[in-house]
């Protein structure tokens, strides 16, 4: 892999920002729902630091829309969605687990209520879309599943606002955190959330016609150098510090929101009805077996983990590192791990398999890192 370039076909989809990200310098993709996503342009560590004091301008096309539409689909929203739906008003955003009949994930979207008979699930690296209309096929119902022109942009950074000011108006301020408001723009109506994959504040801005997706990046860079505007991309470090999962790496089709610790975001205790509510339920009573946790592992610092790493007791495997990277700011390296429950504790102890041998490793909750970081800004 390592010197090795992915091959272009159909397949692999560019964006409508690509050609603006290539010009920016992009180093790194990877490939989620079937299309390119940055992952480095400068290096790790110099995109963090960029991101966490100034502003950044991500390709994140690759959150595809899942929309469901019609009569029914209200109803459809709330069957797939272990978040709880039923009073969902438009204009806001819910992070919402997606569950197969047996509890297991099948993605991690953000659902959005764009009318009471109109939703887009934005998608984590999985095909939702199959999931949603096999449903509506199966039991008949009066809905549209469809994967629309959609591709969000994101301003990530602590002068993301003050940005888009700048290039939408006043109102931009206006708008609370998971909710979105209609702004315009060459003669269309686009989607802006107070939303993004960073713990650094922005927006993504919902881009409904690809023909307009040179038009806007230039038109958002051009408002960009009293802000040091860069593009960036989702960032591993950021990510790791600030405890956001990724669905794919950190929780898979093997595991359940228990197991991952989204069950605040699981309907479980109220008359709402959703597929795999009932094994979630019944997981619940008998209780989990492994569960992700967080991890700081000693000796030097570790580059990005790519393959999960085996976690030891000192005699058996006790579970896998699914993330992990140095972070400069902790001066540590930090990562995910999903344990077997007898270590899943806070101040465990165990040792994690590297390419450089055997470290020690303390098992912490995954919100310890932001917290750790606050204590000590
Ligand atoms: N934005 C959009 N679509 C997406 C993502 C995104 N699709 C894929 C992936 N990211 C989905 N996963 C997440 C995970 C966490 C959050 C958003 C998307 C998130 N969580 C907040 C937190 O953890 O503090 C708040 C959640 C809440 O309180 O409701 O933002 O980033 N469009």
């Amino acid at each position: 892999m390592a010197d090795a370039t992915l091959f272009p076909t159909r397949r692999l989809r560019a964006t409508p920002f690509t050609a603006r990200v290539e010009a920016a310098g992009v180093s790194n993709y990877t490939v989620y729902n079937h299309m390119l996503l940055p992952t480095v342009f400068k290096s790790l560590e110099e995109d963090y630091a960029h991101l966490k004091q100034y502003t950044q301008i991500w390709d994140v096309s690759a959150e595809r829309q899942v929309q469901i539409a019609g009569p029914d689909a209200h109803r459809l929203a709330c069957m797939i969605s272990a978040r709880d739906l039923r009073n969902a008003q438009p204009g806001r955003c819910y992070y919402a687990p997606i569950t197969n009949a047996n509890g297991h994930l099948l993605n991690d979207p953000v659902a959005l209520c764009i009318a009471p008979d109109k939703f887009w699930f934005s998608i984590a690296d999985g095909d939702l879309l199959l999931w949603a209309a096999g449903l509506a096929q199966g039991l008949n119902l009066d809905v549209t599943v469809t994967e629309p022109d959609i591709s969000p942009l994101a301003i990530q950074g602590p002068l993301a606002e003050d940005l888009l000011v700048d290039v939408f108006g006043e109102d931009i301020r206006a708008i609370k955190f998971f909710r979105f408001t209609a702004f315009p723009f060459m003669g269309r109506m686009l989607n802006i959330a107070r939303s993004g994959w960073s713990k650094q504040g922005g927006f993504e801005i919902y881009l409904d016609d690809s023909n307009l997706g040179l038009a806007l990046w230039d038109a958002i860079t051009a408002k960009g150098a009293p802000y040091n505007l860069r593009a960036g991309c989702p960032n591993l470090i950021e990510r790791l510090e600030s405890g956001l999962l990724g669905y794919g790496n950190d929780m898979t089709n093997d595991d359940t929101p228990l197991e991952i610790g989204l069950e605040k975001y699981c309907a479980l205790d109220s008359d709402a009805d959703f597929i795999g509510k009932d094994a979630l339920l019944r997981q619940r009573d008998t209780g989990i077996e492994k569960k992700l946790m967080g991890l700081t592992i000693d000796g030097s610092p570790m580059g990005p983990v790519s393959m999960p790493l085996d976690c030891k007791d000192g005699i058996s495997k006790v579970g896998l590192v699914t993330s992990g990277v140095f972070s400069p700011d902790l001066n540590s390296n930090i990562g995910f791990a999903m344990l077997d429950i007898s270590v899943a504790q806070t101040g465990s102890m165990i040792e994690v398999e590297t390419q450089s041998g055997l470290h020690k490793a303390e098992v912490c909750k995954i919100s310890d890192f932001e917290a750790r970081l606050k204590a000590t800004a």
